[in-house]
């Protein structure tokens, strides 16, 4: 009955970076710091931090790359130029909004315990030197001794503003940029440094040739799989064989433009090229995540920026890498952090976009602090942007206080009424108690409105803590051809459960009792160990269509 899978081999790891540690070189591979094994991690560039680009930096979208991709890297690519164009600020004009964007990115990578490239985005970089080495300091400083970190200090020099033929960027120009920017980052960060090469990174020879002295740095190899091929692969193998660490921080399955002109994606040579890297061990992001009407492009024009994305969001080459991605080596992803406003969970009263004149929030003397929304009197309200990450039924309730004869609080979503209480007195302003539950309402997944209103005929109503949203998760098969002895619980002891699920199982998700996602696993048909704390859990198995069945487990 109770469902789960389970091989031999534990499915469950740590998480990537729990697993191998910091990426360190070793000869011309790159090793875990924790295992000295070669490692290769894989998953997403994503666009520019401008052009439209910067919507997908959020943590929503890093949380569903993980969970719907199977990343174990993910690159911020930030824009150092335009300085302003259109209204288009990269780093050089606007340093704090830029950094703003990249910590959400970094920061929600490093709570998922998988890999981050912070790459200073910029053709020209030899041209702002000092401001690089004004970010990476700052940078390096802020996440001095965090193993998710991967610096790329310039992402690909081209034919401008170098002092080569026609203003070619040359090797000697990299160098002698790294050598200024290298010394600042190893002040505060021994992780791994990739440093671009010449000629759009595809010179990775070049750098083989005459390599920077320091430890722990690699060399970029960008590649366009419609325009480079054997050739290529050929300078790269030679590169490796001078003794080059080589990591692929950006390539697209379109020809070099990005797959602007001939829209066309191409699968066999990136296929080709892909092989190539599995054969070598060398890690690489996929260029990019943006909606742009483009073929390299993952993503068709209006995919949401938080993910949630089905498969007619997606593009042919973002399918494409997404299948690559998914049939990966699969970690136990650390959970989503909690997020107060986020459902399933707790959305805290004090947490609001906007409000009525009159409402004031204080300190609240209720179970687990912060504050509480007091000063409430008829016709008051607050709004509050929230994030349904599971759509399905939800219930809500209501954590409250008043001394007064009380009045109506009422929640809206989208415009909608999905509850309503009357609260009477509770003893005193700070006397706190949970209303009952609503009856049951749904919600669809992505961004909502909330509202609360207060209502009633006295000069103070009732103060707010917080409101629960609980998803409503029945223990019902949700589809037929889901029946019958999908999931067995084949053995029980503390802190895990052994499950065998049936071979149509892909995604074996376990969530709190409130339903807060805790953990998410590709599942594979077998006897599966799996780890569970106390007390009850909803164990939720997934096939290929998406249909599932959701049973509680019990830990001890
Ligand atoms: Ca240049
Ligand atoms: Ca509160």
């Amino acid at each position: 009955m109770i469902c789960l899978l389970f091989s031999a081999s534990s499915l469950f790891s740590a998480s990537p970076v729990d697993t191998h540690g910091a990426l360190k070189v070793s000869g011309n591979q790159i090793v875990g710091s924790k295992d000295n094994q070669p490692v290769q991690v894989a998953g997403m560039s994503l666009y520019w931090s401008v052009w439209g680009g910067e919507r997908y930096y959020n943590a929503d979208l890093v949380n569903w790359l993980v969970d719907d991709w199977n990343i174990t890297l993910i690159r911020c690519a930030m824009a150092v130029e335009p300085r302003s164009t259109n209204g288009q600020q990269g780093y050089l004009a606007d340093p704090e909004g830029q950094k703003s964007l990249l910590k959400k990115v970094i920061d929600a990578a490093i709570a998922r315990g998988i890999y981050v490239i912070v790459d200073w985005h910029d053709h020209n970089a030899n041209a702002n030197v000092n401001q690089a080495k004004t970010f990476f300091a700052e940078m390096a400083q802020t996440y001095s001794s965090t193993p998710n970190i991967i610096w790329e200090i310039w992402n690909e020099p081209d034919n401008t503003g170098g002092s080569g033929d026609k203003g070619a960027d040359t090797w000697n120009d990299i160098k002698s940029y790294a050598n200024q920017v290298i010394p600042v980052i190893r002040e505060h960060s021994s992780n791994l440094i990739i440093v671009g090469t010449p000629f759009w990174a595809q010179n990775v020879d070049e750098a083989a040739d005459d390599p920077l002295s320091g430890t722990n740095i690699a060399y970029t190899l960008h590649f366009y799989a419609g325009s480079h091929g054997e050739k290529l692969r050929a300078k790269a193998d030679a590169a490796l064989g001078k003794g080059a660490a080589l990591f692929i921080t950006e390539f697209g399955l379109s020809i070099a433009d990005g797959g602007n002109t001939d829209k066309t994606v191409y699968t066999n040579e990136g296929k080709a090229w892909l092989d190539w890297a599995d054969q070598k061990g060398i890690s690489w992001a996929n260029w990019s995540i943006m909606d742009k009407d483009e073929s390299s492009a993952a993503l068709v024009p209006g995919a949401l920026a938080a993910g949630n994305w089905n498969s007619g969001n997606i593009s042919q080459s973002g399918q494409w890498i997404r299948e690559r991605l998914k049939s990966r080596k699969v970690y136990d992803f650390d959970p989503i952090p909690e997020d107060t406003l986020k459902l399933p969970g707790r959305v805290e009263a004090e947490k609001f976009s906007s409000k009525s004149e009159g409402l004031q929030t204080e300190t609240t003397s209720d179970a687990g602090g912060g504050e509480n929304l007091g000063y409430t009197t008829p016709g008051s309200w607050a709004e509050y942007e929230i994030f349904v990450s599971r759509g399905g039924t939800y219930t809500a309730s209501l954590r409250v206080a008043t001394e007064s004869e009380g009045g109506t609080v009422t929640l809206k979503i989208n415009g909608a009424s999905v509850g309503s209480w009357n609260v009477g007195n509770t003893g005193g302003w700070q006397e706190w108690t949970t209303t009952s539950v609503s009856s049951e309402f749904s919600l669809q997944s992505g961004p909502a409105a909330l509202r609360v209103e207060w209502s009633g005929s006295g000069s103070s109503l009732v103060n707010l803590n917080w409101i629960e949203f609980q998803a409503v998760t029945s223990v019902v098969n949700h589809a037929g051809s889901l029946a019958g002895n999908r999931i067995r619980l084949l053995g029980k002891q503390p802190g895990s459960i052994v499950v065998e699920l049936s071979a149509d199982a892909e995604k074996v998700s376990l969530f709190s009792l409130s339903g807060s996602l805790l953990k998410s696993f590709k599942a594979r048909p077998g006897k599966v160990k799996l780890p569970l704390g106390k007390g009850v859990h909803l164990l939720r198995i997934e096939n290929r269509s998406g249909e599932y069945i959701s049973v509680p487990v019990i830990g001890y």
